[in-house]
This record gives structure tokens, C-alpha cells and sequence, in this order.
């Protein structure tokens, strides 16, 4: 994921924080050696709305959100406020001791009457991560205690990002992490992603390739044997795997088939959460029923750390009726700081319509723009949208939707090409990815699309292509 600095000249103050983090600092998901070598990292000084300074004064424009996260954009007074006010007046308690604080209890209340119906517990922590860790000792609890003890496999899906926790890292579906950490765990498995575009037989229509790809799952439940599964977990539209939007036709034909097998269904709506695609969350889009659902990022906007698990009442009432104490927390679950944070990052959400914003307003016309911009290009293959995220899949054959050779290295040549034009995309595999701040106006959408033509435009050249 480590982006290098192509050409540019550096202040001496620059200079200095390169060298600086160099030396002590090591970075997530970076190869330290090729950084250095690349000239090190960039530092980011101050961020506004969309728009991100670096350590020379050099504006980008975010194109990604953070890591898809900073919904309401950078700069947001409100947010700074609520957490000013928390940290005067209870900058710290937990709630583990029979003590709760007003911010985790409010939030809880917010978060139950937004999601979907059935929702009616939260349990908080402060990472995505933690929160699937969370939900995978919740779950083994729960079949134990249902007197179904054997059924304690999870299953998830090849491209799926679920963190770097050992238990969330086994349920993401990447396998260059799975090869540094022996990972998978023994207890989870893994079928393909409903990606049309990669995995479709050459006639095959999506609608058709969705129920395939949900079948996959229903066979991977009978080869288990359906007594043994505990749970499947799914984005509902993949994001860090490349934004892989399913089939109508694939949620659905999920949910049938985890109710006739008695398997447990969770969305792990951290980057689908709160707006980003034009619904308020995922399973809104796909009218999806979870028994528990995982949120983080959006739900502070990034701002402070914090996550939650939602918990369907099948679970919770066993669970607090026969489960006795759980043997589980953080030391900073409900952190009353930045669950105010959260509490003022909804109220602009829901105050300036932003979900409903990314829907009818800025998605379509991004999707609009990009399409009228890239549609016709030589190696564009596919932009997919929904709301404010979406991918561009380069491809040296269109009509064949065949890649170019060495996976990755045209995603990568492109993203330093964003960011020559002061774009900042992510490339997964050879998708350009995108997920800006909800807050996108329209002028600015202009912007991350022309510079994002710009750059392919210099990675088909760069590849011979124009
Ligand atoms: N679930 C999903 C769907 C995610 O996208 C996590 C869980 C884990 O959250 P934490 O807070 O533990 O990181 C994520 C995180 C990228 C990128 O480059 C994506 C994530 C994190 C870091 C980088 O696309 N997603």
C-alpha cells in the first residue's frame, strides 16, 4: 500500500521529516525498505473539506477520505468542540464496573434507532478490527451457550478486508497477509467475491453470476456441514478489495440460504457505514437483515477512534439472559470523548443530508462525470459507483476484460500519477479507487475527475497505450 514520492523537490524542512521518520517510525501495511529508497514518506501537515497541505504547502485533493473515513471532511469545528467539551469535563471512564458515561449511552441510543431493525444492542471498542474480533468471541459464546458448540466456522470471502487483528486478519480473504502470519486460524474459510467483472464466465450475465456467487457459499456450507457453521461476514460492498458492488441478485440469495442453514449473517459496514453509499448503511442498499453488523470509520468520521458492533436480538437475548458476565473489553469501550465525537459527526450527517446527498446529488454526478470522462477510454474497463464510492478497472483488453501482466504494478503507476497531479487515489490490484468526503462539492468533483483523467491518460501513455 506504500505510496512513493515521484520527483518532487523538498524543502529542508521536508527533508528533515523524511529523514526523521525514517529513522524510528514504521508504517502500516509499508515495505520500510523500498520506502526509503522511494525517498521516503510525505508528511501531511493540515487538512480542510476535501483538501489535504503537506510539509512544502502542496494542496491534494482526497480523493480517499483518509483510509475512507473522514465523512463529514477535514476541519470540522463542531467536531473539535464536543471534543473539547468531553475532554474539560470527563476526558476518561470506563464502563466495564457497573458505570456508564452520558456519551456511550446516547450514542448507543442513536446508533439502535439508525440502523436496521433488530439491532438493539452495542458493544463498543476503538478499531474496526477489534470490533470483528469482538463480534467472533460473541459468536463462539453464543453457540456454546445455544448448546450448538460444534458450529464455530466462519466463513468470509476471498478480496475481503476485515483488519489485522489475528482474528479479523483470518477472516480477510487477502492472502499475501495470510502468509506472513500463518493465518488463516484454524475456524475460517473463505469462497469467491461476487466480482462480476473478474469471475463472470465470458456470456455470463450479473444477475446469473450473483446467484453463483451465492451459491458458493451454500456449498461451502454443505462440504462443512451446516452444524459446523457459525457465522458468514460480508462488506456489503467491498472496499479495500478493490470496491466490488455485487449483483442485485447476490444478497438476497445470501440471506435465503444463511436462514435455511441456520448460519449467522453480519455486515461489516465499516466502510459502507454512515452515508458512504448513498444509503445509510450497506444493508440498507441491498435490504439486507443482519443478525450484527460492525462499525467504525464513518462513525466519527475519523476524528477519534472508535468502533461499534451491533448486536440482532437473537443474540443479545441469550446472550444476557444465559451468558453471564462476557469475558470481554477495552479499556477504552464507550470512550466518552470520542462518543461525543460520534454524536456530532450524526448530527451533521443527518443535518446536512449526506447520505441522501451522495445518492441523488454528488454519486450521480460523479458517476456521470467519470463515465463522460473515462467511459471511451482504451484502458478503462468498468467504473462501478455507488454513492461516493466507486473503482475504475484498467485493463489492457476491454472486450476481454483481460488485466495487464504483473497484477498491481498499472494500479501503482497511475496512483504516482494522481499524485502528480495532486490527487491522492488508492490502487488495489489495478483498480483506482475512490471514497471522498461526503461533503464533495460539485466544482470539486470536476477536480478529482480531470486530474484522475489526467493521470490515466499519462499511464496509457506510460504503457504505450495512446
Ligand atoms: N472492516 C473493513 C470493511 C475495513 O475496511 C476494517 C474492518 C478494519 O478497521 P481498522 O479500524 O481496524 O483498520 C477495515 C479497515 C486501505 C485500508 O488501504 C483499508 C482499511 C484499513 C486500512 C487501509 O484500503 N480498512
Amino acid at each position: 500500500m506504500t505510496a512513493t514520492i515521484a520527483n518532487d523537490i523538498a524543502s529542508p524542512a521536508t527533508e528533515q521529516w523524511r529523514a526523521r521518520d525514517l529513522a524510528h517510525h514504521l508504517h502500516p501495511f509499508t515495505d520500510t525498505k523500498a520506502l526509503g529508497q522511494g525517498g521516503g514518506s510525505r508528511t501531511i501537515t493540515r487538512a480542510e473539506g476535501v483538501w489535504l497541505e503537506d510539509s512544502d504547502g502542496q494542496r491534494l485533493l482526497d480523493g480517499m477520505a483518509g483510509l475512507w473515513c473522514v465523512n463529514v471532511g477535514y476541519g470540522r469545528a463542531e467536531l473539535a468542540e464536543a471534543a473539547h467539551k468531553w475532554m474539560l469535563e470527563l476526558p476518561y471512564y470506563n464502563t466495564f464496573f457497573k458505570t456508564a458515561t452520558p456519551p456511550a449511552i446516547e450514542l448507543a441510543e442513536r446508533l439502535v434507532a439508525m440502523t436496521p431493525e433488530g439491532l438493539n444492542h452495542v458493544f463498543y471498542g476503538c478499531t474496526g478490527s477489534d470490533a470483528n474480533d469482538t463480534l467472533v468471541r460473541l459468536i463462539r459464546h453464543y453457540w456454546n451457550l445455544a448448546g450448538k458448540p460444534n458450529k464455530k466456522t466462519f466463513i468470509s470471502r476471498t478480496y475481503a478486508y476485515h483488519g489485522s487483528t489475528m482474528a479479523a486478519a483470518s477472516l480477510t480473504g487477502l492472502s499475501a497477509m495470510h502468509a506472513q502470519a500463518d493465518l488463516p486460524l484454524p475456524g475460517f474459510e473463505h469462497v469467491m467475491p461476487p466480482h462480476w467483472y473478474d469471475y463472470a464466465d465470458k456470456d455470463e450475465s450479473p444477475e446469473d453470476f450473483g446467484r453463483r456467487a451465492a451459491k458458493a457459499l451454500e456449498d461451502k456450507i454443505l462440504a462443512l456441514g451446516a452444524d459446523k457453521v457459525a457465522a458468514f461476514i460480508g462488506e456489503p460492498i467491498m472496499g479495500a478489495g478493490g470496491v466490488i458492488i455485487p449483483p442485485e441478485s447476490y444478497w438476497p440469495e445470501v440471506q435465503r440460504i444463511c436462514r435455511e442453514h441456520d448460519v449467522l449473517l453480519i455486515c461489516d459496514e465499516v466502510i459502507c457505514g454512515f452515508g458512504r453509499t448513498g444509503e445509510r448503511f450497506g444493508a440498507d442498499l441491498f435490504g439486507i437483515r443482519p443478525d450484527a453488523m460492525t462499525l467504525a470509520k464513518g462513525i466519527t468520521s475519523g476524528y477519534l477512534p472508535l468502533s461499534a458492533v451491533m448486536i440482532g436480538d437473537r443474540l443479545a437475548e441469550l446472550l444476557i439472559d444465559a451468558g453471564g458476565e462476557f469475558q470481554h473489553g477495552y479499556t477504552y469501550s464507550g470512550h466518552p470523548v470520542a462518543c461525543a465525537v460520534a454524536l456530532a459527526n450524526l448530527d451533521i450527517l443527518e443535518g446536512e443530508a449526506l447520505a441522501e446527498r451522495a445518492r441523488d446529488e454528488t454519486g450521480p454526478l460523479l458517476a456521470a462525470k467519470l463515465q463522460e470522462a473515462l467511459g471511451d477510454h482504451p484502458i478503462v474497463g468498468e467504473i462501478r459507483c455507488r454513492g461516493l464510492i466507486g473503482g475504475i478497472e484498467l485493463v489492457a483488453d476491454k472486450a476481454t476484460r483481460r488485466h495487464f501482466p504483473g497484477t498491481g504494478k498499472t494500479g501503482g503507476l497511475c496512483r504516482d500519477f494522481c499524485l502528480e497531479q495532486s490527487l491522492v487515489m488508492r490502487a488495489v490490484r489495478d483498480v483506482m479507487v475512490f471514497s471522498p468526503p461526503l461533503t464533495i462539492s460539485a466544482a470539486e468533483i470536476d477536480q478529482l475527475v480531470e486530474r484522475a483523467a489526467k493521470a490515466i491518460d499519462q499511464t496509457a501513455e506510460a504503457l504505450g497505450r495512446r
